[in-house]
């Protein structure tokens, strides 16, 4: 095993209990009946090519070593998506109230929207995971947004993978607008929430009537 494959397994194991750990709420709810504030997960360990073009923003050495686990707090990161704004403080109740993390810092982007038009959650957290050599605590990044946010965020990072951040000014505008057009679609959902639910609860209820397990 090479010693990038070392430096990162942890992480990897942390990404997977983390993804466990979540769609496990999801199926706690779904099983008492109640509608789940997360709709899915994702997660990933940051690919080596990323690390890498961070460690040249930051002025980092491209090694593993402490120094870069303590400053890369993303090498690890999972993501939370909601249908609903409302969901994310519900989510972030949830996070807090754990024991089995330890949260650093939290980032708020949904009040305080980036200038690129980006909303989203953000937690740093501690996370414990068991080696053979012992327990070792690793930074990850928790991100908790909604399907529309999720929706910008995707694209525009595709975006600003083609243009690296230099948007031409047509595709700037373009992004500004989807982000506030993202931004009235929660809104939208959100005043129709209540009716959203009833259905999908119906729709679970006849679902599961006819397709009894
Ligand atoms: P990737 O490819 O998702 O891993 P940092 O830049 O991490 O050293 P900072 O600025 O405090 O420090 O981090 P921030 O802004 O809290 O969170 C960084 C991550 O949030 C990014 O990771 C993205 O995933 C996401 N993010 C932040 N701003 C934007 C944005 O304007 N557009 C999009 N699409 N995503 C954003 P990486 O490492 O940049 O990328």
């Amino acid at each position: 095993m090479g010693q990038w494959d070392r430096f990162l397994q942890p992480y990897k194991q942390a990404v997977d209990e983390l993804k466990i750990k979540l769609k496990g709420i999801r199926a706690q709810f779904e099983k008492s009946n109640r509608t789940s504030p997360i709709e899915f997960v994702t997660g990933r360990v940051k690919p080596l090519a990323s690390i890498y073009d961070k460690t040249l923003e930051k002025g980092l050495v491209f090694e593993p070593s402490d120094t870069l686990a303590h400053e890369l707090q993303d090498i690890a990161g999972v993501r939370i998506m909601c249908q609903f704004v409302d969901d994310i403080p519900v989510v972030i109740d949830l996070l807090r109230q754990r024991n089995d993390l330890h949260i650093i810092e939290e980032k708020d982007y949904i009040t305080n929207v980036k200038k690129s038009g980006y909303r989203s959650y953000h937690m740093i957290i501690e996370y414990p995971v068991g080696t053979i050599q012992g327990e070792k605590k690793i930074l990850a990044e928790i991100q908790i947004r909604t399907l529309a946010m999720n929706f910008w965020a995707s694209i525009e990072h595709s975006l600003n993978y083609k243009y690296k951040g230099l948007f031409p000014d047509e595709i700037k505008k373009r992004l500004q607008s989807a982000a506030e057009a993202a931004f009235m679609l929660d809104e939208e959902m959100s005043e129709i929430r209540e009716e959203i639910r009833e259905a999908q609860a119906y729709f679970t209820e006849y679902k599961e009537a006819n397709n009894p397990e």
